[in-house]
């Protein structure tokens, strides 16, 4: 059997998980995990980018363990970020998080001479103040004159590798600086950000062949002979191409430690209400668009998580949480105070003392909180999403690890009205994997694979009970409406 490995690492976690296909199904194997996060360091929040490549080594260590002496691999993580690399080959320097608040006033900034509408209508990107664009706009002028190249992360990982450097589109067009017309990285923004068209590696698109890793890491490590494969290497590209959505009214939510919700589309949708909606159109395998907005998140309980010293696990927490009444108080979950607070349980409650209502104190209580209006905001976005395609959105295909919370699954299936498919929670490195079959042929094509999904791994369907939370949702919305109008 054929050995495949997918790296895919997260925010806060990630993993190499082994597969391959046996007696007609996808097999899929957890062999190693390790936690992520970002330190301070020299005055910025950034990623220990060495230890992400150690972590690499260590998984693969494992697999050969196993006595699996020939794999092929492929690298996915989170967008937007990046390393710049001098003119010896090496980092300048730890890449900065995207939750570092060096680009707080960027957008105002950079769209002052160059409208908004001109920067979508080129690229489609949302306005996003982490976007790649931006942390360049505000990137030290003096490490910018020693770089040779700049490459988003998975790529970096793969160059360190291999040797080899590419810049892979789907993760590329998360820096707002792809043209959408011509294909390339446009000149106009890159000049806006004093950074040139060649400094970035060749652009690839996912499913292309990268090389082997070096010989010299052979020399350092027991490793398997790998090839490394370039994937969808942007970790949300990989979890759509690893959904197994079916027919044409279903959208995907990928539920980590961000919540992407939105849908797959075969030609980009930049106009006027995509636009005001702060809808992107990130490009995905396969020529397609991820057309979709950005949700804070699982990051939220995460936090939560941590601050209770990781007292409970989440799946206790989801246990706590279920115990509780749902809806006890409505929270703009994008509000970016939630982005990168000092303390997100204080900040939770200010909110609520702030806004008038019902303060979460327990661990359950504040979980509920979080559960409750991620599904409020879920399903408000359905509704856009379903006005600016123009069709109704039926079926909610929910993947990764925030697929596992049935509370969360059953309250967005009755607040939306929609079926909720939960699963599979490791849709990602599925994706990944998915990618590397097609591109040596084991797989034709992403529908034989989405179908391969479906077959492969237990699905759970949540059906909307009539009834249930009939004013829940236009309640929340006219919320929304209050505080935003407030907020301008
Ligand atoms: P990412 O790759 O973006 O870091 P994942 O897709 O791995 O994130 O999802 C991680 C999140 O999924 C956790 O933060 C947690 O909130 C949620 N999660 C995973 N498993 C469970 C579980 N068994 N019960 C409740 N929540 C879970
Ligand atoms: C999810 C993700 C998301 C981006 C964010 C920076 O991990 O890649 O798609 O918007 O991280």
């Amino acid at each position: 059997m054929q050995a495949y490995v997918a790296v895919d690492i997260g925010a806060s976690s990630g993993r190499l998980m082994l597969s391959g296909i046996e007696d007609g199904k996808l097999t899929l194997k957890e062999v190693h995990r390790f936690s992520n996060g970002f330190v301070e360091e020299e005055g910025h929040h950034r990623w220990n980018i060495d230890h992400l490549v150690n972590e690499i080594f260590t998984g693969l260590e494992k697999v050969k363990k196993m006595h699996i002496n020939q794999v092929r691999l492929g690298i996915d993580t989170w967008a937007v970020d990046y390393v710049l690399v001098g003119f010896d080959g090496q980092k300048l320097c730890d890449p900065v998080s995207y939750r570092d608040n060096r680009t707080r006033t960027a957008i105002k900034d950079l769209t002052s001479d160059l409208p908004k509408e001109y920067i979508y209508e080129k690229t489609g990107i949302q306005f996003q103040d982490f976007n790649t664009l931006y942390q360049l706009y505000t990137e030290d002028r003096d490490k910018l004159s020693q770089t040779d190249k700049i490459m988003m992360i998975p790529d970096y990982l793969g160059y360190v590798l291999t040797g080899n450097a590419v810049t892979e589109v789907t993760n590329a067009s998360t820096t707002q600086m792809l043209n959408l017309r011509e294909g390339l990285f446009d000149n106009d923004l890159l000049k806006k950000v004093n950074v040139f068209a060649d400094q970035f590696p060749r652009l690839v698109e996912s499913g292309t062949y990268l090389g082997n890793i070096s010989h010299k890491w052979h020399t350092k490590y027991d490793l398997p002979e790998t090839e490394v494969i370039t994937v969808a290497t942007h970790d949300t590209a990989s979890a759509v191409v690893g959904t197994p959505g079916k027919g044409d009214d279903w959208a995907f939510l990928s539920s980590g430690t961000w919540s992407l919700l939105g849908a797959e589309l075969n030609t980009p949708e930049n106009g006027l209400d995509a636009f005001k909606e702060n809808y992107t159109n990130e490009w995905g395998a396969y020529g397609t668009y991820r057309f979709l907005k950005n949700i804070m998140g699982l990051w939220i309980a995460q936090c939560v998580k941590k601050e209770y010293d990781n007292k409970y696990s989440f799946s206790e927490l989801a246990e706590l949480a279920a115990k509780e009444e749902p809806f006890q108080q409505f929270i703009d979950v994008n509000d970016k105070r939630f982005e990168n607070p000092v303390n997100m349980i204080a900040e939770l409650q200010s909110y609520c003392k702030e806004t008038d209502q019902k303060v979460p104190e327990t661990p359950g209580q504040l979980m509920m909180a979080i559960y409750s209006n991620l599904s409020l905001f879920y399903a408000n976005e359905l509704q856009k999403l379903g006005k600016i395609l123009g069709h109704p959105i039926n079926v909610l295909n929910i993947v990764g690890g925030g697929s596992n919370v049935k509370l969360m699954n059953q309250l967005t299936s009755d607040l939306a009205n929609v079926k909720v498919i939960a699963g599979p929670s490791e849709a990602t490195a599925i994706g990944n994997i998915l990618v590397q079959m097609i591109t040596t042929k084991q797989v034709d094509n992403i529908h034989e694979g989405r179908q391969l999904i479906a077959e492969s791994f237990d699905l759970k369907t949540f059906e909307p009970e009539a009834g249930n939370y009939a004013s829940e949702l236009t309640d929340y919305q006219n919320f929304l409406h209050r505080v935003l109008a407030q907020a301008k």
